[in-house]
């Protein structure tokens, strides 16, 4: 039986083996109390090995899942050893571990947050400018997501997120595959999960490739968008992550 703590870290890497090492690393200096999972979404690369070197669990995928069904991965492990919260931190280098605390604060504040997202759309000093074609596409969902979910979205294509156990429960069972961080808002609101912002740095990508080149964004666009058409028309399936109460009173949460 593996010993876990209470809070989970999921490093999502695709050929990440220039920087999974250091994303470990600085995970383990500035949040030791979060235990660390890296999903290997079925690296052509050493990242798998390198991420065990660096002492973190690591999950591999037999083959490329994409974005999505990594992270889901991470939802699923940390909602069978019973995590209470989980943060995501991308294994490109682009997240920076020493914002988790202030995420895990934010929580502290107002435990009835179920997930909170990091936002490079916030804070004056940017570290990382996202290329034109992506930021348009940025603003554009944000000013979309803003309407439907009744309060400001500025960055929902950041993947570093916090989530409780709530949000855990509900994005182990279904969580969107190609590009999710947009759809995944619409879930939270459609599911009366409370979110919010919080404004942190962003860095370039570390090394390798993003999954959105710009020969890409257009597709991307037009994906991501149809994604919200169809979120807003789509029936809500019953899922209602209090069933999970149960489990969190017989663990005096
Ligand atoms: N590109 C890509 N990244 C993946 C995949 N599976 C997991 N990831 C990881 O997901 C994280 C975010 O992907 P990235 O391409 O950087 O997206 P971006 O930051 O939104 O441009 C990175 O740590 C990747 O290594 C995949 O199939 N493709
Ligand atoms: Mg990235």
């Amino acid at each position: 039986m593996i010993d876990t703590r209470s809070y989970l870290a999921v490093v999502p890497a695709y050929n990440e083996e220039g920087t999974v090492t250091r994303v470990i690393r600085s995970i383990q200096d500035a949040a030791p109390e979060f235990d660390v999972l890296v999903v290997d979404d079925g690296s052509t690369d050493s990242t798998g090995d390198r991420a065990e070197e660096a002492g973190a669990r690591v999950l591999r995928h037999p083959f490329n899942l994409g974005i999505g069904g990594a992270v889901q991965s991470g939802f699923a492990y940390a909602r069978e050893h019973g995590y209470k919260r989980m943060v995501q931190v991308d294994g490109d280098g682009q997240h920076d571990p020493a914002e988790i605390e202030r995420l895990m604060e934010a929580m502290d504040e107002d435990r009835s947050l179920d997930m909170i997202c990091g936002s490079r759309f916030l804070t004056r000093d940017r570290d990382y400018v996202a290329p034109v074609s992506r930021r348009t596409g940025i603003h554009i969902f944000a000013f979309l997501l803003s309407r439907i979910v009744g309060q400001r979205v500025t960055d929902p294509t950041s993947g570093f997120r916090l989530y409780n156990r709530r949000a855990i429960a509900l994005f182990a069972r279904d969580y969107p595959h190609d590009y999710p961080e947009v759809e995944a808002v619409l879930m939270v609101h459609f599911h009366r999960l409370r979110m919010r912002e919080m404004s942190v740095r962003m860095f370039q990508r570390g090394g390798g490739v993003s999954s959105i080149s710009s020969g890409k964004s257009v597709y991307y666009m037009i994906k991501v968008l149809l994604a919200i058409f169809i979120g807003l028309v789509r029936a809500r399936p019953v899922v209602d992550p209090g069933d999970e109460a149960p489990v969190a009173a017989a663990h005096g949460i």
